[in-house]
């Protein structure tokens, strides 16, 4: 008999619908409320949605409909540059406005709708700050839940089984291997995204960028350096 691309597909569905059902239900709990739509990503096989869009892809690339490289830009795009350059500018305010910092950390939400950044994914959101004696780790420990209006897509590594667990039990090991080495000294907090909150670290301004502009300090902040794997240095390439 012959199996065709459809029916791969359709069987592939089929068996990721029949896993993510019973493992989505044990998900569910009153402190980590996922009550929302990308539950798909609670399963270690691809996701439902993913797959439709891997299935979707892959027949207009057959049917020439689309350039795969050109997918690859628009993702690009959204995923290290439009996203992440809100955050950096509502950074960038924050280290030269005290007013605004402070509004940031009381009630960020509002603050971020001041430079006009909000929406889907970022209803709630709460601005955590780094200090000398501080650092914040954001992580979704069920899932993927990320600050869109501020941060654009979450990158594959966030989405990622190791990093969900591994950012809890050892939130120093992992940020090692981001190339963050942080002294003893200096205490990791580790903050667990929900469909409701949503957080985003504020890194320390850099020594030495005094005479920056705000939009130059914006150029220096990194998708990284806002979830907190990374510190923003002065040289850092930028996201
Ligand atoms: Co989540």
């Amino acid at each position: 008999m012959t199996t065709t691309r459809r029916d791969l597909l359709t069987t592939a569905l089929t068996a990721a619908g029949a896993v993510v059902t019973p493992r989505l239900a044990s998900a569910q709990s009153p402190d980590h409320d996922h009550d929302h739509d990308h539950g798909g990503d609670h399963q270690a096989v691809p996701s439902d949605p993913a797959l439709r869009a891997k299935a979707l892809e892959s027949v207009l690339v057959a049917k020439g409909l689309v350039d795969r490289a050109a997918l690859d830009v628009v993702v690009d795009l959204y995923e290290h540059q439009i996203g992440p350059r809100n955050g950096a500018r509502v950074i960038a305010r924050a280290w030269v406005d005290p007013a605004y910092k402070q509004r940031l950390l009381t009630n960020a939400t509002a603050a971020i709708r001041e430079l006009g950044y909000g929406g889907a994914e970022g209803e709630q959101m709460v601005v955590v700050e780094n200090t000398p004696r501080v650092h914040n780790l954001v992580v979704c420990t069920l899932c993927s839940c990320y600050p869109w209006p501020v941060l654009g897509l979450p990158p594959v590594w966030y989405k990622s089984a190791a990093y969900r667990a591994r950012s809890v039990i050892d939130p120093r090991g992992v940020l090692r291997e981001f190339g963050t080495e942080l002294p003893p000294e200096v205490e990791v907090r580790v903050w667990d995204s929900t469909a409701e909150v949503r957080y985003l670290v504020l890194p320390e301004r850099p020594a030495g960028t005094e005479a920056l502009s705000e939009e130059e300090l914006a150029a220096l902040v990194t998708r990284d350096s806002m979830v907190g794997v990374a510190r923003v240095g002065p040289k850092e390439a930028h996201a």
